[in-house]
Order: C-alpha cells, then structure tokens, then sequence
C-alpha cells in the first residue's frame, strides 16, 4: 500500500502561489495512492517547463525529468524495456504541442501503453509567457500584441490524439481535483495510449484563462449523454470552439497497443531477453573510441 508519507519530497517547490499545477501535482497523489500498484512498477517522465519540474515534488516514484520535448519517446523507451511498468508522463502544452508534437502524434498512432498528463497552461510559463500552440486565436501576450493577438487557431491536444490513434482521451480542469483524480487513475489503467488535457491556469502569465474563467466556462460530458466509443462524436466535442469547454472522457476504446501487436512478437519485454555483456561492452568501447 502506498502511504502519503511515501510521496512526500523535501524539495522546495518553486511554482508561484497559486499555479494551477499545485492543483495537479495533489491529483497526481492522490491518483498514485488510489491506483493501489508496487510503488516500484511507477514510472514518471516530464519534458522541460514549470509542469515538468513535477518529478522533483513527488517522493516514491520513479522518474525523470528528461529533454524539452521528449518525454513521450524517454517513456516508449522504459515501456518497452519493460512492459510490467505503469509509465505516465507530464509535460507541458509548449513541451508536447511544440517541439514534442511529432512524438505526440506517433505515440498515439502505434497506441503505446502509457498515459500523458498536459498541464495546458496557453503559454510557455517557465520562459516568462509566450503564447503556445493551445493559446485561443486572439490570446494576448507579449509575443501576440493586439492586434491581432495569437494569429491562428490552437492545435487541440484531444483532437489531436483522437484522429491520431489514441484509445483513451480526457480533458480536465486542476480545479476540479475530484474529476482529475478519478481520470487519472483511468488513464494509467488504461492499456493504451491515454491522453488528459488538463485545463492548468497560470496565475503569473495568463490574465485571460484563469481560474474564475475555467469554473464558469466548463461543463460535464457525463451529464450530457455523450457517448465515448464514437470516434465522431469524440472528436466533435474535442473541436467545440464555443463558449464553454467540455470535461470529461471524449473517447475510451480498445485496440491492440504497440508492445502486444507489433514491437514485441515473440520475445517479450527488452528486459526478459538474454544480453551477452561482451556484446554491451563493446557497444561501450565503440562509443568511447
Ligand atoms: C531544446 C529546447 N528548446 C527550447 C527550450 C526553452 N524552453 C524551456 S521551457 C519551454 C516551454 C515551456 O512551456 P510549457 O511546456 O508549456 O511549460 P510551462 O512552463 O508552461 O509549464 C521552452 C521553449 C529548451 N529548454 N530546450
Ligand atoms: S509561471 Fe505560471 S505555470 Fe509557471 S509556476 Fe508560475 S504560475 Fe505556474
Ligand atoms: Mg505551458
């Protein structure tokens, strides 16, 4: 059983009061506890970013905090080394829409077994709030001056992953703990690709999408019969442009994840081969030389 003095980390967290990601980071505990697995079997990988520092602030757990960008193929790496690991990763909207985009999109197409948490902030908060690619058409910053603000329309995380190939796909608010834990805990249970978008403000940066904005402009796809095995109807949800934001699951199917059907036919995790340690060495040596 994991115990919250398990996850307890001394380091000194340096987000700013009142950061949406203090929001996630208890979710994320909370989830972690919930979950019920070997503390052992959890792995955890982050991009670069304030979201990303998460690994420093959760005690137990396995992880790194890896390169901008890339924490989903650090992640496919330590699944398919060895598939008994429940492997989750966070990262941020600049992280995983920007330069992370291209392993977003894959990830999801080959279905790989873990869940990414995007603490979707609208800006790159650690580099002092540029727009990012989730920022609205119009958001205001100092990179996007009126007018016209941000010139185009944001890439949608969920819409992304459900025409991509992802088998699991959310979208939460850090406000609303409950609901993230709960999705949370799916997500990682889920044997796929699973993707939550959560909705993070960034008190700092961010004057538009804040908290008062997100408790009054979202709303429940529970509560409103929608169906989460149709792809179309998904993906119309994840493209609602109006003027509340959906949360809840967009889509949960099934289909064969990446190690199952094609990486890994015959011989199992990476772990369970047999390596000759020469063979190691000398890959050492060439490297070396
Ligand atoms: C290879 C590389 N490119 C760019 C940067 C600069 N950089 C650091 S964090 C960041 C964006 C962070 O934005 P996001 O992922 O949204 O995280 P947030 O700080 O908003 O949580 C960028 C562009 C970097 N550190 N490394
Ligand atoms: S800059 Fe924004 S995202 Fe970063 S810690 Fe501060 S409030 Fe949070
Ligand atoms: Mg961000």
């Amino acid at each position: 059983m994991i115990t919250p003095e398990m996850l307890d980390e001394p380091q000194k967290i340096t987000w700013c009061t009142g950061c949406g990601n203090f929001g996630i980071l208890a979710s994320l505990k909370k989830a972690v506890i919930e979950l019920n697995k070997p503390i052992h079997n959890l792995v955890l990988t982050s991009g670069i970013g304030c979201s990303s520092k998460i690994p420093h602030y959760i005690g137990g757990v396995n992880s790194i905090h890896t390169l901008h960008g890339r924490p989903i193929p650090v992640a496919t790496g330590i699944h398919l080394a060895n598939t008994d690991l429940e492997v989750f990763v966070h990262t941020g909207d600049g992280d995983c829409l920007a330069e992370g985009l291209g392993h977003f999109v894959h990830a999801a197409r080959r279905n790989v077994n873990m869940a990414v948490f995007i603490h979707n902030n609208g800006v790159n908060g650690l580099t002092k709030g540029q727009f990012s690619p989730a920022a609205p058409r119009g958001y205001i910053s100092k990179t996007s001056p009126p007018p016209p603000g941000a010139p185009m329309d944001p890439v949608s995380p969920t819409a992304q992953a459900i025409t991509t190939g992802a088998t699991f796909v959310a979208r939460s608010f850090s406000g609303d703990q409950k609901g993230l834990v709960k999705l949370m805990v799916q997500a990682i249970n889920h044997k796929g690709f699973a993707v939550i978008d959560i909705l993070q403000p960034c008190v700092t940066w961010n004057r538009q999408l804040t908290w008062k904005f997100y408790n009054e402009h979202t709303y429940s796809l529970e509560d409103n019969g929608h169906d989460v095995t149709n792809k179309l109807q998904a993906l119309e949800k994840a493209m609602e442009n109006g003027d509340k934001y959906p949360v809840g699951v967009f889509y949960n199917v099934e289909r064969p994840d990446l190690a199952s059907g094609i990486a890994l036919p015959e011989k199992g995790a990476l772990k369970d081969h047999k390596t000759d340690l020469k063979d190691v060495q000398k890959i050492i040596d060439d490297l070396i030389l």
